[in-house]
Parts: C-alpha cells; sequence; structure tokens
C-alpha cells in the first residue's frame, strides 16, 4: 500500500468484514446497498480502467455529474490511480464549464449523459483526450468500460504532498482560481476531525449534501469512511425524507439551510433525533436563532465549525462538553491549525479585536493552480494564509467570524461572487453597470440582489435580464431580485457604495 495515498489511508480504516453495508441509498427508485467490498472493487475497476488509459501522472480529471454512490467511487477512484480530482458544480453551464477545462486541462472529463453533447464539443476543442458519461442509474460509458477491468487495484505510490484534488473557488476579479489540495492536506485534516468529533464504532452518517464542494466530498465522506461507518446517502436534499430517516442515524452535516428547512417540519421533534449523536453546521453563518430553535426543537446542540476550500476545516466548536458549543461561534483552532487575527499592515491585534483571519497547518493548501502571483498575494511573508474573513478570538479562545473583506455572497451554502455576475450583467444590451450584493434571507441566509444601471435611452427589463442570466450561468448564481435603478451610490472617490445597496434592501426578503 503506498501511505502517502490518501486512498490507501481510507481503504486502511475499511471494517474486517467486507460485506457490511457501506452505503446505503435513501432516494433511488428501489433502495441499493453497497458493501465495503462493493467499494472495494468498483473503485479498483474504475482506476484499473483510468489507468489503461495510459495518462501522463497526475492528470486531472475533472467530473461535473449528478450524486450517486458510483459518483462518489469515481472519485475514490481517481485518489486510487494517483490522479487529481476536478470536481465542478452540476448547476454550471457552458460558459463555467468552458473556463474550468481551459485552466485545468483536464485529460479526462466525466459528464452526465444529458451534458455530453455540449461537455465533449468543449472539452475536445480544449484538448482533453477522454470524455465519459455517468448517470445517478448506474448507466453511463465509465461504467460500461470499468465493468470490463480487472477488480484488483493497487493504490499508486503518491507522497503525501502530492496533489490530490483541485477545488475551484470563485476569485474576487471574477476568475474562479484552483485551489490545490494534497493528499497530506486532506488526510491531515480528516485525522483531526475524526477525534474532535468523537466517531465512535456503529455511527451512521446521513449523507444529504453535494459532493461536488469540500463539505459533502471531504468532511463527510472522509469522516464516515475512517470510522467505517455506513452511510445514508440521499442524492439530495428533502427535509422530510431526511427526517425520516434520522432515528437509524447518528451523524448529520449540513449547511444552515438544511437546518432551517428541517425546522420548518412538523416532524422534527426530540423523538425523531432520539439516537442522534452529532449536528454539525458549517459553509456559511449559522443564525443563533437557527442554533436555539434546533437546541428547543430537537434536545441537540448544533456544532459549528468553519474552514474553506483552501483549507479544508481550521475551527471547531468542542465535542466534549456539549455546553461548551457557543451559538454565534465557530470554536477554537483545531489542533495542528494556527489561527491569528491581523489588521490590514499585516500586524497582530489583541485578543478580543477584529481584524482578518489568517490561518497554517498542515491541512492549508500549496496555492492556486497556476497563478503564483495570486497565491504569493494570498500569503503573508512569513507564510500564513490570508481567509478574506473577518473575525475576533476571544479572551477563552472562541473564534468568531464577523463578515468578510473580500466580496462574497453565501447563498444556502454556495458562494456566489459579486463580481462574476456583475460580469455577466454588464455585457448585456442596454446594461451601463450594476453592482450586485447578498441581503439577509430567510431560506438562504443571503439572497442575491442586483442593481442595474440602463444606457442613456435603453429600457430594461428585470424578468428579462434574470432568464438572459440564467441561460448562461448557474442559476443558483442569479439574482432573486433585480433592480433598476439611474444610477448607483458612489462615493467621493467614485468606488460604488455596496454597504448602502445593503441597507437599501436589507429587508427585501424578510418582507417577502
Ligand atoms: C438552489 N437554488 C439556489 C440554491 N440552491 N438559489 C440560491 N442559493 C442556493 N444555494 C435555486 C436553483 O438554482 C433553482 O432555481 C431553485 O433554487 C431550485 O433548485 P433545487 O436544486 O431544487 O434546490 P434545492 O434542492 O432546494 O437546493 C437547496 C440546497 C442546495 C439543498 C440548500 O443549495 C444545497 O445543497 N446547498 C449546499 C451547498 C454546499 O454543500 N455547500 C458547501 C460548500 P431555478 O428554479 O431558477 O432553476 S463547501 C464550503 O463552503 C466550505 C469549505 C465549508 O466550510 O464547508
Ligand atoms: P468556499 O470558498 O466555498 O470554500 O467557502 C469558504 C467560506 O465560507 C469561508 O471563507 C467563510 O467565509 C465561509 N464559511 C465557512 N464556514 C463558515 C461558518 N461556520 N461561519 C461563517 N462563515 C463560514
Amino acid at each position: 500500500m503506498s501511505k502517502g495515498n490518501l486512498f490507501s489511508a481510507l481503504r486502511a480504516a475499511f471494517p474486517e468484514d467486507l460485506d457490511g453495508i457501506a452505503v446505503e441509498t435513501a432516494d433511488t427508485p428501489t433502495p441499493l446497498h453497497y458493501t465495503w467490498r462493493d467499494l472495494e472493487r468498483g473503485t479498483a475497476m474504475i482506476a484499473n480502467l483510468l489507468q489503461g488509459l495510459a495518462l501522463p501522472p497526475m492528470s486531472r480529471i475533472a467530473v461535473q455529474v449528478d450524486k450517486s454512490v458510483e459518483a462518489l467511487m469515481l472519485y475514490l477512484a481517481v485518489l486510487r490511480a494517483g490522479h487529481v480530482y476536478l470536481p465542478l458544480n452540476n448547476a454550471y453551464q457552458a460558459s463555467e464549464i468552458e473556463y474550468f477545462i481551459a485552466d485545468a486541462e483536464p485529460a479526462v472529463v466525466v459528464c452526465a449523459s444529458r451534458g455530453f453533447g455540449w461537455v465533449s464539443t468543449l472539452a475536445f476543442k480544449l484538448g482533453t483526450r477522454h470524455v465519459f458519461t455517468l448517470d445517478d442509474d448506474r448507466s453511463g460509458t465509465l461504467l460500461g468500460r470499468a465493468a470490463l477491468q480487472p477488480d484488483v487495484h493497487e493504490p499508486v505510490h503518491r507522497r503525501s504532498d502530492d496533489l490530490a484534488a483541485i477545488v475551484y473557488t470563485s476569485g474576487t476579479t471574477g476568475r474562479s482560481k484552483g485551489a490545490m489540495l494534497s493528499h497530506g492536506n486532506l488526510l491531515a485534516n480528516a485525522l483531526v476531525l475524526k477525534d474532535c468529533w468523537g466517531w465512535v464504532p456503529g455511527d451512521v452518517l446521513i449523507h444529504a449534501l453535494p459532493i461536488f464542494h469540500v463539505h459533502g466530498l471531504f468532511v463527510a465522506i472522509h469522516g464516515a469512511l475512517l470510522n467505517a461507518s455506513r452511510m445514508i446517502w440521499f442524492g439530495r436534499f428533502e427535509p422530510k425524507a431526511v427526517i425520516a430517516r434520522l432515528p437509524e442515524a447518528s451523524v448529520f452535516m449540513g449547511v444552515p439551510t438544511l437546518y432551517v428547512r428541517m425546522l420548518a417540519e412538523a416532524a422534527l421533534t426530540r423523538e425523531a433525533c432520539r439516537g442522534m449523536r452529532l449536528f454539525i453546521s458549517g459553509s456559511a453563518p449559522l443564525l443563533l436563532d437557527t442554533f436555539a430553535q434546533w437546541q428547543q426543537r430537537s434536545g441537540h446542540t448544533i456544532l459549528e465549525r468553519y474552514g474553506m476550500s483552501e483549507t479544508v476545516m481550521l475551527t471547531s466548536n468542542p465535542y466534549s462538553p456539549v455546553s461548551g458549543r457557543r451559538g454565534g461561534t465557530v470554536g477554537f483552532p483545531l489542533p495542528g491549525v494556527g489561527l491569528r487575527v491581523h489588521d490590514d499592515q499585516d500586524r497582530p491585534l489583541p485578543t478580543g479585536e477584529i481584524g482578518g483571519i489568517q490561518v497554517r497547518g498542515p491541512n492549508v493548501f500549496s496555492g492556486y493552480w497556476r497563478m503564483p502571483e495570486k497565491t504569493a498575494e494570498e500569503f503573508t511573508e512569513d507564510g500564513w494564509f490570508r481567509t478574506g474573513d473577518v473575525g475576533q478570538i476571544d479572551a477563552a479562545g472562541y473564534v468568531t467570524i464577523v463578515g468578510r473583506s473580500k466580496d462574497l455572497v453565501i447563498s444556502g451554502g454556495y458562494n456566489v461572487y459579486p463580481a462574476e455576475i456583475e460580469g455577466y450583467l454588464n455585457e448585456m444590451p442596454g446594461v451601463a453597470e450594476s453592482a450586485v450584493i447578498g441581503v439577509p434571507h430567510p431560506d438562504f441566509g443571503e439572497g442575491v440582489v442586483a442593481v442595474v444601471v440602463p444606457r442613456p435611452g435603453a429600457a430594461l427589463d428585470a424578468e428579462a435580464l434574470t432568464a438572459a442570466l440564467k441561460g448562461r450561468i448557474a442559476h443558483f448564481k442569479a439574482p432573486k431580485a433585480i433592480f433598476i435603478a439611474p444610477e448607483l451610490p458612489r462615493n467621493a472617490m467614485g468606488k460604488v457604495q455596496k454597504n448602502r445597496l445593503r441597507e437599501q434592501h436589507q429587508a427585501l426578503f424578510a418582507a417577502a
């Protein structure tokens, strides 16, 4: 076994009895039960298929598919074969996908068969050698080809600092950056979380998050696999269905929107949560009100943690004692993680003062794919990564995130970069300029809003702008409201005052 390969570490944690159930699907037409042996054999066959393609070492394998257990196996097989996994949100459209393929130059692209026409055209044009399909009903050319492969495979040797995945996070200038995560980054974080969150034999995880972002792909999956825990696998989050399965589970991980939606269900009771050990929230701020309501309705105290694509998890509220979990905070830096708060000139701030959060640790990425200058900018001279989050550390050591210096909206756990949306809006006929902001939203935490200024003489229609945007970009990025205005508020320097726009539209969704 290759020690540095993350797959080897996950595989070593499989139970001795490979015939036990590793994953059980919850929302397929009929429930499917995958044993540990199925994971072992399935990943071996896909890894053999990849190896048979004789790709250059560390080839990127870009994947835009619907959630399925086979998609999980594909992720594990890419690690196993020593290549680099590149997950892509399945809501992305052609212009978004074109950027990622051009930037990452994947040797292999795997997509849903409904997108094969446009994805393969783009991919072949940009130099990709192989395009396979994979659907969430166990069909597609990837599995067809993998079925012909041997079901044994020796994990490819990898050092712990070798690249395991590239996770794209949108950039403040609108250009997405690929965060390069190594086998060692991912394993170090997974091992720390296994200890910190008190995983015990017999734990069962409800997995209801997408698997194209860090939360669902790394935090949840590595946690369950390292603990040899069974996963109850939801292709998509549906609050009633998840609540119905809580009595069989012990661990749940979600973004705040998932908790808000479950709280809206009468079925969410203490009785439904009686077997649960731990509810974890992250990816976006959990409102104190949600934290308190959850305590009251379920009898459980949500454990909130904080992380980033570039760093995986950074802080966590304590597992024990439960009374140490403080709503509104993200807890303490994880063991091995350094976290400090500095001012704009990189000078340390005293306890309790608000400033930019900087971090370092074995989980912190090595840099952005093919962007050495951007990477250099984001690290301090002494090697700490600037998160772009603004926060404070109190006297007891609790970290609180109070805002972001990066112009970013987090909607339902998905990041939306205003600069990117403004770029698309500004290209539209009749648009002079635009400003995109996030304002409080009862379901998504923040809702995206755009204010658009027409060119002189142009008549703009908000609905038509929304429709045009939805024709080009992932729908979750499209503003939930667009306002047409004669001008944008600016300060004396000519900079758009987004704060004023935020104040103006503060109550927009609350009122709705
Ligand atoms: C879906 N829609 C959204 C969102 N999701 N709009 C705004 N924000 C969203 N998050 C829109 C769709 O575009 C669609 O619009 C309509 O809502 C219905 O889509 P559907 O797919 O049915 O939505 P849903 O199933 O209700 O999805 C909501 C969701 C989902 C379950 C909350 O957004 C979700 O799974 N979020 C979790 C994201 C996540 O895993 N984040 C972790 C990032 P239309 O009708 O116009 O087409 S990792 C991270 O942040 C760091 C590292 C960390 O710390 O974890
Ligand atoms: P991503 O680029 O998707 O990795 O998103 C990372 C960002 O999500 C962080 O930089 C934070 O701004 C935000 N985030 C993650 N967890 C939390 C949390 N518990 N509270 C507040 N913000 C969070």
